[in-house]
């Protein structure tokens, strides 16, 4: 294992021992130094809007069609900055920061060329198991999406299989004030490389994106080794209420695809990202924001003091606990800020059905419309 520093190898073996011999909630699993992030899970719904133009462009599309492709088009170009930019920015993906209830994250993405402003609002609302839910809004372009993600996590081969669970529905309003809805689910993941101590991700199986119009957007991942060898392939399809498959797009999320047919240029992610802007920490009022609760510890992380980020991790989570005892002694219950859970979605129900979604009836957290600005 060339990348794991040899003081850290043998507590390396007991971590992925670890995980082998368990499945379900990865993040409670104490893992060596070096594949610590100083990042909560918290900051990854930021990941969805790092091409803002893509986003707002969402609702200038003529017809259904246009805009199932617009909305295709913005999820794949996604990708890369979801499953490689740790890899980028960290020389491999790494195990983020486990966010505690309540945890929150705000953020957005400036007007620009006329885009219209983007504005982020994350939070942690269920700690066991981890569940996060979020919010991103283009108010002058008539655009946000609003989801919530946890995983599943097994172990085969040598890989980290994750499931992804829950889902994220994007609702548009037309220039005639009519909404449109589209609903999306998420691939599923494998991390490969654990043994070389260089982990990474493919995705794989497939994920669906399905209109209130009817539109059909079907995608189907592969990395490798598989039907056209190279890593981070996509095959999607784009079928008509009637059924008829009309587009087929093929290419790699972290680079560019095409359109089958005309061979035309379809998503393109070369150019750089935009990252979420973020209030300074100090500026940050709430203890619960994600970089002013972390901010030791990923000092202590990005510092190499992992004594240090280790100590401050513990503080976190025995104040946590703390907390927790307290409020089962006095029969409370936490009370989320942004958000509140109801047990199934309609919209889910309705648009899941275009593609026969499995679990049928899902949960979900609708926002509350109460965040500050962050300004
Ligand atoms: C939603 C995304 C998700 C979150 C992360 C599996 C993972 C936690 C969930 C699914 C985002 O939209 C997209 C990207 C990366 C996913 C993470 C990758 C990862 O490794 C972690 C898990 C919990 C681990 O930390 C596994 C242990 C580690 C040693 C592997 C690097």
């Amino acid at each position: 294992p060339v990348a794991v520093p040899p003081a850290q190898r043998s507590s390396w073996t007991s971590f992925l021992k670890a995980i082998a011999s368990f499945s379900g909630d990865l993040s409670s699993l104490t893992a060596p130094p070096f594949i610590l992030s100083p990042v909560s899970l918290t900051e990854f719904p930021a990941y969805w809007c790092e091409r803002p133009a893509l986003f707002a462009a969402i609702p200038e599309g003529k017809t259904n069609e246009e805009r199932a492709l617009a909305v295709l088009k913005w999820f794949i170009s996604t990708l890369k900055g979801q499953y490689t930019s740790r890899n980028e920015t960290m020389g491999m993906e790494k195990k983020p920061l486990n966010p505690v209830l309540g945890e929150l994250f705000y953020g957005y993405w400036p007007d620009k060329d006329g885009r219209g402003r983007t504005d982020l609002v994350v939070e942690q609302v269920s700690h066991h198991p981890p569940i996060t839910a979020y919010y991103i809004a283009n108010e002058t372009k008539k655009v946000a999406l609003q989801g919530h993600n946890a995983q599943k996590t097994s172990f085969s081969g040598a890989s980290i299989i994750v499931k992804q669970i829950g889902h994220a529905t994007l609702t548009i309003t037309l220039p005639d004030g009519k909404k449109e809805q589209y609903l999306m689910t998420l691939p599923r993941l494998v991390i490969a490389g654990l043994l070389m101590g260089s982990p990474y991700i493919e995705l794989s199986e497939t994920s669906y994106i399905a209109s209130s119009t009817g539109w059909l957007s079907t995608i189907e991942y592969s990395g490798r080794g598989y039907f056209s060898g190279k890593a981070h392939t996509f095959k999607a399809t784009v079928t008509a209420p009637s059924g008829q498959t009309i587009h087929t797009i093929d290419g790699q999320w972290d680079t560019t695809s095409k359109f089958r047919k005309t061979g035309a240029e379809f998503t393109n992610v070369l150019s750089p990202k935009e990252e979420v802007t973020v209030a300074p920490i100090e500026a940050q009022q709430d203890a619960f924001e994600s970089r002013k609760l972390w901010e030791k510890v990923a000092q202590g992380i990005r510092g190499g003091d992992f004594e240090m980020a280790s100590r401050e991790k513990s503080k976190i989570e025995n104040e946590q606990r703390q907390r927790r005892k307290d409020e089962v002694a006095k029969g409370e219950k936490w009370a989320l800020k942004h958000f509140v859970r109801v047990e199934s979605d309609p919209e889910y129900e309705q648009m899941g059905r275009l593609f026969n979604a499995q679990p049928p009836i899902e949960d979900t957290y609708v926002f509350q419309h109460n965040a500050p600005p962050v300004a």
